[in-house]
């Protein structure tokens, strides 16, 4: 049997709990996520088990799940919508990798860019887990018949690799015939969901590398969490440069993009309108605007955040409720890749 068809296109995405989610997370991610809850059937999940791919804390691994799963909720991801989860808590994530492991190339792994780079950084210290977090992300994705997945362009390889995973390594060798001799595919193979444009935020200590949880300048992002006396302490000690007047798209000025990008989308005016407002507009003038329109943004999250760490039980409630979900979902796919590969039935009592 092939993968069911869901009344509406299904979509996958999560963020790993590797610490405080910043201005990127949600405004290239999460807030995305929220805008496709009325269209799709959506499934999102806290990557608990991606984020052991680096070396971590174990004293905060479970706090970081549970904050960045109130998070999600206090973005807007409605439970009622949505299903969310915890990665770890539905173990066919596991199980599955190890399938597609035994069927993905070494050298398919090897060559993915954010192995290369973030293996730099590890030095000697890289685990068989850092190489494995493309098959994990294609079981993660696999294992709930995605249509679509968001992603942004550092994921895009990743995408294409669970697509070959399905298409070449699985459906090709392990799929069947139906009756009319037409191939049955054992998994559903996914597409790309393209992003909004203009959602790619930068560091604020240098406009060309990407705000990221793992840089340890923790003045090159604003976390979702921090206070708006922090947020304007950051933003007044963000990288500038000395030309007067901001603009989007100057190769020379990364800065300046970032941040007239930032207060486009902060302030909710768009960038049209804050290209002509700021055109002549000094750094001096600029950058308390840009801080107000961060701390109003993020004011009404960090209230829903509060709120829903007030209420803990609510919170473990949803997840359990995701859980289940989830789990029933992707023990089905399992089930159906054991049997295409040809594994003994499990015992039934
Ligand atoms: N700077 C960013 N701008 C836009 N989108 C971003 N995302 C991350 N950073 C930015 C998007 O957030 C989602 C989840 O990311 P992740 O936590 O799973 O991993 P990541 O992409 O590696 O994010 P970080 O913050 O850089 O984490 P660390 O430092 O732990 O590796 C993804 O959709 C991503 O595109």
């Amino acid at each position: 049997m092939g993968p069911p068809s869901a009344a509406r296109p299904r979509v996958l995405s999560g963020v790993q709990p590797t610490g405080a989610l910043h201005l990127g997370n949600w405004l290239g991610a999460i807030r995305n996520w929220v805008d496709l809850q009325n269209s799709h059937d959506t499934f999102f999940c806290v990557v608990d088990l991606h984020a052991i791919t680096v070396p971590h804390d174990p004293g905060q691994l479970a706090e970081n799940t549970l904050t960045t799963a109130a998070l999600y909720l206090a973005c807007g991801i409605d439970p009622e919508a949505s299903t969310v989860f915890v990665q770890s808590h539905v173990s066919p994530h596991s199980e599955l990798c190890w399938l597609l492991n035994c069927v993905t190339p070494l050298n398919w792994l090897e060559r993915m860019i954010q192995f290369k780079e973030k293996a730099v950084k590890q030095g000697d210290n890289v685990s068989a887990g850092l190489l494995d977090y493309p098959v994990l992300m294609a079981a993660d994705i696999l294992l709930y018949d995605a249509d679509l997945v968001p992603v942004g362009e550092d994921q895009k390889q990743h995408l294409e690799l669970a697509r070959d995973i399905a298409q070449q390594r699985i459906n090709a060798r392990f799929g069947g015939r139906d009756a009319a001799g037409e191939s049955t595919p054992v998994l559903k193979v996914p597409e790309p969901l393209i992003l909004k444009e203009g959602a790619r935020v930068m560091s604020l200590t240098d406009g060309r590398n990407k705000m990221s949880k793992s840089d340890p300048n923790e003045g090159s992002r604003i976390t979702l969490l921090d206070p708006p006396e922090l947020i304007r302490k950051k933003i007044k000690r963000a990288k500038t440069d000395p030309v007067m007047g901001l603009e989007f798209g100057n190769p020379e000025r990364p800065e300046a993009d970032n941040l007239l990008g930032l207060y486009a989308l902060t302030s909710g005016q768009g960038r049209e309108t804050v290209a002509e407002a700021c055109a002549s507009m000094g750094w001096g003038a600029f950058k308390p605007m840009l801080t107000d329109a961060v701390v109003e943004a993020l004011r009404p999250i960090q209230e829903r955040y509060a709120q829903w760490r007030q209420e803990e039980a609510a919170l473990r409630s949803v997840l359990l409720q995701g859980q289940e979900l989830a789990a029933h979902v992707a023990e089905a796919t399992l089930e159906r890749v054991r049997e295409a590969m040809g594994f003994l039935p499990r015992p039934r009592g």
